[in-house]
């Protein structure tokens, strides 16, 4: 007996001398972001027509944010907030969405998810559109990936193709591999491209980002998936995402890989509404894309991490994109960067779910489009104070902002409108410039509209 006792304690010793020399495993990230999906466009959001049953899975052994908010109601303001943590104006990308023409793109001085995590020893890879800058040194490649597969910019910037076609080019790492792409196959080649990333690095510490093209329109799908939904092309396209989130899930449950990885997903800004039933719905929410009314920057948003993320909750705590990477940084154990200012916060304990967690932020700003600054929302208070006219809206008794209670509440809305000043002063003096290759043309539209104001 004695014996017995001196061998299990000296196997104890031996697992706690093992447990204290090999380091904690560090967590796998896949971050999965739809272009333009709206907020009521999922099964688990409450669409009546479109059938998401794997996003729906994903909720239900996750936690599913209905206030989860993402900096812009554009694509590239919205996907560099995402990877760097901080609002688009910072890092000199608040004015609108890069152009084929265009020669400028994410700083390469900036530090990405990606930089930061690759840095840690993680095996790194973007699948899907990136619409940070289309050239050197501008691409995921130059921004903390090891790989690049996917089309650089939206799916509607056609350019001609040596063969007089005009299509979509689709880049690998930092070459064009074809210059007119067959959108109908892009997410299911997206999707295979990121389960051999997986299978490739089962055995290390990953970062994914799956930015995909879709449902930015022009819409494409192909059978299986064709003509399956009750909403038409758009739904059929939504149901190819869902698909496709299914078989990254699928993957790391075969890999063994579930406990060890958190997936997140969102999408990049809202519905593009006026593109009628080629766009998607925002659901309860007021209008859509390009707007700074909630329909146009709040997003559905899924985490599943099983052990880790609470099954089954649904979180209204508010959070958004400029959170994850800091998030990332805390769950990875690694450090964000300190040489800067980052607008984002560590949202860790509320995406865990720690019992008391608090939300990571007290404000909230608005930034338009074109990065003029619309609003900001302090606990349930929601002030747009734009070209002198006041709204204000309690979100959490009138999510679709249907009631302006300006008048009610004159001392608030003048402190929350001399703190948006402050706030953009502030950053404007603090911002930092994007990458800009010699002889640029200008950050914004080409051929800009006389209402769409540029930032001060
Ligand atoms: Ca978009």
């Amino acid at each position: 007996m004695k014996g017995r006792v001196i061998a299990a304690a000296a196997l104890a010793a031996a697992a706690a001398a093992v447990s204290a020399a090999a380091p904690p495993e560090k967590p796998n990230f896949v971050v999965i972001f739809c272009d333009d999906l709206g907020y009521g466009d999922l099964g688990c959001y409450g669409s009546p027509t479109i059938a998401t049953p794997n996003l729906d899975r994903m909720a239900s052994e996750g936690t599913k944010f209905t206030s989860f908010m993402v900096a812009s109601p554009v694509c590239s303001p919205s996907r560099a907030a995402l990877l760097t943590g901080c609002y688009p104006k910072r890092i000199g990308l608040e004015d609108h969405v890069i152009f084929p023409p265009h020669r400028h793109g994410l700083n390469p001085t900036e530090v990405t998810i990606a930089t930061m995590l690759r840095k840690a020893g993680y095996a790194t890879a973007c699948v899907g559109k990136w619409h940070l800058g289309h050239v050197k040194p501008f691409l995921p490649t130059d921004h903390g990936f090891d790989s690049y597969f996917g089309i650089p910019y939206s799916n509607d910037m056609m350019t001609p193709a040596p063969d007089g076609r005009k299509g979509a080019i689709l880049m690998r790492d930092d070459k064009v591999v074809d210059p007119c792409v067959d959108q109908a196959a892009l997410t299911p080649r997206y999707t295979e491209e990121a389960v051999k990333f997986l299978r490739a690095n089962r055995d290390r510490p990953f970062f994914l980002y799956v930015p995909h093209t879709f449902p930015h329109v022009p819409l494409f799908t192909a059978p299986p998936f064709e003509g399956t939904s009750k909403r038409g092309l758009y739904g059929d396209v939504v149901q190819t995402l869902d698909w496709s989130v299914g078989e990254i899930l699928k993957t790391l449950r075969e890999l063994g890989l579930d406990e060890r990885t958190m997936v997140l997903f969102t999408s990049d800004n809202g519905p593009w509404l006026i593109m009628n039933d080629r766009g998607g719905s925002a659901g309860p929410l007021r209008d859509g894309k390009g707007t700074t009314y909630e329909g146009g920057m709040r997003e559905p948003c899924i985490v599943r991490w099983p052990g880790r993320v609470p099954a089954g909750r649904t979180c209204s705590g508010p959070w958004g994109s400029i959170d994850v990477l800091p998030t990332i940084a805390r769950l990875a154990g690694v450090e964000p960067p300190a040489d800067r200012v980052l607008d984002g916060r560590d949202a860790s304990a509320l995406v865990l779910g720690t019992p008391g967690a608090k939300p990571p932020r007290e404000e909230f700003f608005y930034f338009s489009a074109f990065g003029r600054l619309d609003g900001v929302r302090e606990g349930p208070w929601k002030l747009r104070s734009v070209g002198g006219s006041n709204e204000l809206f309690n979100l959490e008794t009138d999510v679709g902002e249907r009631f302006n209670v300006a008048t009610n509440h004159a001392e608030l809305v003048a402190r929350l409108a001399a703190r948006m000043t402050a706030f953009d002063a502030e950053l404007t003096a603090a911002a930092r410039p994007c990458g800009k290759l010699p002889g640029a043309p200008p950050v914004g539209p080409p051929n800009r509209k006389p209402q769409e104001t540029k930032a001060p």
